[in-house]
């Protein structure tokens, strides 16, 4: 078990135009997609460093080492949910256990029915990134992203996609699901980066 990473205390605001959230609602594009133990693999692949796919079935992945991180989740729609307790698997355990190639700037998280969204390595890359298993303690629920879901705090929320079933590492950018759709291909809420219409040059490859 590593150290818990907590964000409490640290920022007591909230980023520019958010509000705070009571309850916990539920948002995503789409159907619930059902779980099946047997047929689920969590599936690192693209520019690994070894070339080879790294594949973990739901047992393995669920036995991998967990860690806790406390943190506000920003949805773009401006509610904001405060302290948030996750627990699950580091991304940086991810990128320990399947390496990527030096040459990798970027990564595609993938999720079920093709949901995906787009990170820069270093914003994927850090302490508090995390592929969250639970919430306070308890497995998500199917509708919450049961039975993986990625929470990257220090970006808006749909960057955290939901059912999530792989990495793939880019040697260079490409826009996700929301990324094509609108949505800021940064995220970044304390610059309330939320179309992409506000992107600078550099910030995204061409719509
Ligand atoms: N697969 C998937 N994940 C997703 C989304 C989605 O449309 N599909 N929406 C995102 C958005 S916009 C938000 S705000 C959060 C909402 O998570 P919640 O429903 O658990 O509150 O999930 C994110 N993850
Ligand atoms: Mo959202």
């Amino acid at each position: 078990m590593g150290q818990p990473v907590s964000h409490e205390g640290e920022q007591d605001s909230l980023p520019p135009g958010q509000r705070p959230q009571r309850g916990w609602p539920v948002t995503h594009y789409g159907p619930v997609p059902r779980f099946k133990a047997d047929r689920w693999e969590f599936r690192v692949f693209g520019a690994t460093a070894d070339g080879d796919k790294h594949c973990w079935n739901h047992e393995q992945f669920s036995s991998l080492p967990h860690e806790t991180v406390t943190a506000d989740l920003h949805c773009v729609t401006k509610f904001s949910m405060r302290g948030v307790e996750w627990g699950g698997v580091p991304a940086r355990t991810v990128l320990e256990l399947a390496p990527p190639a030096p040459e990798t700037t970027h990564v595609m998280v993938w999720a079920e029915y093709g949901f995906s969204s787009n990170l820069r390595l270093v914003d994927f890359d850090r302490p508090d990134a995390l592929f969250a298993t639970h919430r306070s303690g308890e497995p998500l629920t199917a509708e919450h992203g049961f039975p993986v879901r990625l929470v990257v705090p220090h970006l808006y929320a749909w960057k955290g996609p939901k059912w999530v079933r792989g990495v793939e590492y880019m040697t260079a950018d490409r826009r996700g699901f929301w990324e094509e759709r609108g949505y800021h291909n940064v995220g970044d809420p304390w610059r309330e980066q939320r179309y992409s219409y506000q992107e600078e040059p550099g910030e995204g490859p061409e719509l």
